[in-house]
């Protein structure tokens, strides 16, 4: 039996804590302890500067009062609904607003709790569908190298990280992927979307000739691949990802876990491109991070696929216990009041050329050999120590937090995506702290 007494307040060994150095985290913990809008506040009484959204995920900022309050009064109100046969008002409301800002044709919303689990619903509702439309051989799914897609067996499975994969088996079976398209001896210092590198999806074409466009039923990629780094799509390689998948019958899922809800200053990566894929897997952004929220959206096509047979019988076998939960619901509801009344969805766009500019300011700086760019997300690549790759960015991330910023670093790529809220003069403070750290850094 647990005896609470023996339990230290400050004891920081029982939480295993996810995609972390416990044992060095628990040397020297970072903790936060409030935040508002562009700021956390450290234990120690500091202020951080968010120049990541949280997890990228915080788009509007900290501690929204509407957002806030929503939770506040659903709390109070209707706590939990069953999600199965049963229904609440909010979660129609919301899967109602969602499809007024999703791009066209998107009319239709499964939810979820998290991004790993809005891939893999999209994986699942891809293999059923085409099994209901009568294409049963349609089983195999093809990711990217370099991809982020979540950790659960089909996100990794699809994705293209050898270190969230090599401990599990053999994952999904059927799988296969296309190459990344990070080009740093043609593309290095690109601004925006790369020159070279759109015939990169033609390898698709090369898969589907070895295992035949009958066998493959769907594509997934990350439009800007986020978490490898800030990959950013050579022009014109979405479109032709495009072209390829309808010329086979292969849906193509967008995974705008990261890009949805206004990172590229248009409301999806979807309407950046102009290319319109047949899913899009979201979470983060559509409830401000603040609650688990997850939603995956479809064309009205796949979602009436699977409206036949007897009315009285479940027309797709999942879902999940807090499938668009009362909470959530209205947190995700006030989330896009938020952002209608403060138009953050576009106002990336705005921002973006200063961004831009900021963010090149670094070229000069010590040990970078690459920036990246696009909406309101930067990427800085720093050649790595030798023979002790990730050493020096992780130095970076622990420099910027003592002086007061939070940056996100994933191998020796710092990667930069404040809330939609940040102004010029934050834009500065937070280049700045870069600045400073890469001249400290070994
Ligand atoms: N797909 C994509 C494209 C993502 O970026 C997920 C799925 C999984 O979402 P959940 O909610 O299950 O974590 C993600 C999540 C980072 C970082 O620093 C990125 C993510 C999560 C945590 C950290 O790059 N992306
Ligand atoms: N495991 C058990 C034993 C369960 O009963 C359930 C749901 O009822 C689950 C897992 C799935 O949980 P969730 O619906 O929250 O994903």
């Amino acid at each position: 039996m647990s005896n609470r007494l023996n339990v230290a307040p400050n004891d920081l060994s029982a939480f295993w804590m996810p995609f972390t150095a416990n044992r060095q985290f628990k040397q020297s913990p970072r903790m936060l302890v409030s935040a508002k809008d562009m700021h956390y506040t450290a234990s120690d009484g500091r202020k951080i500067l968010d120049g990541t959204a949280g997890l990228w995920c915080v788009n509007a900022g900290h501690c929204r009062p509407k957002i806030t309050e929503a939770i506040q009064r659903q709390a109070a109100e209707l706590d939990y609904a069953p999600a199965f046969q049963m229904g609440h008002p909010i979660v129609f409301e919301l899967a109602n607003r969602l499809v007024d800002v999703a791009p066209e044709g998107m009319d239709h919303v499964f939810f979820t709790n998290s991004g790993s689990e809005s891939v893999d619903t999209a994986l699942k509702i891809a293999l059923a569908y085409q099994r209901v439309k009568g294409e049963g051989s349609r089983t195999r799914l093809i990711g990217r190298e370099r991809g982020y897609h979540g950790v659960n067996f089909g996100g990794i499975s699809v994705g293209g990280i050898v270190t969230n994969r090599k401990m599990f088996g053999t994952l999904l079976t059927g799988v296969d992927h296309l190459p990344h398209t990070h080009l740093p001896g043609k593309n290095a210092f690109s601004k925006g979307e790369p020159e070279h590198g759109a015939d990169l999806a033609d390898e698709l074409e090369r898969i589907v000739t070895l295992h035949d466009a009958s066998t493959i039923a769907a594509v997934i990629v990350e439009p800007v691949a986020g978490s490898t780094g800030v990959l950013i799509p050579p022009k014109g390689y979405l479109q032709r990802l495009r072209d390829i998948c309808t010329k086979h019958g292969i849906l193509l899922i967008f995974d705008e876990v990261i890009t949805g809800f206004g990172r590229l200053g248009t409301p999806f990566a979807a309407d950046y491109f102009g290319v319109i894929p047949d899913i899009i897997t979201t979470a983060k952004g559509v409830s401000n991070g603040v609650i688990p929220m997850g939603a995956v959206f479809v064309k009205k096509e796949i979602h009436d696929a699977f409206m036949n047979g007897p009315e009285h019988l479940i027309e797709f076998f999942h879902g999940y216990t807090y499938s668009g939960n009362p909470i959530a619901s209205a947190a995700a509801i006030a989330t896009l009041d938020t952002y209608k009344e403060e138009g953050l969805l576009t106002r990336g766009a705005e921002l973006a050329p200063y961004w831009e500019e900021a963010l090149h300011s670094l070229k000069d700086a010590p040990h970078v050999i690459d920036i990246r760019n696009i909406g309101l997300v930067g990427a800085i690549e720093l050649q790595p120590i030798a023979g002790q790759p990730t050493k020096r960015a992780f130095q970076a991330f622990v420099k910027a937090f003592e002086r007061g910023a939070l940056i996100r670093t994933t191998g020796d790529i710092i990667a930069l995506s404040p809330p939609l809220i940040i102004t010029k003069g934050q834009i500065d403070e937070l280049i700045d702290h870069v600045r400073e750290v890469l001249t400290m850094v070994d």
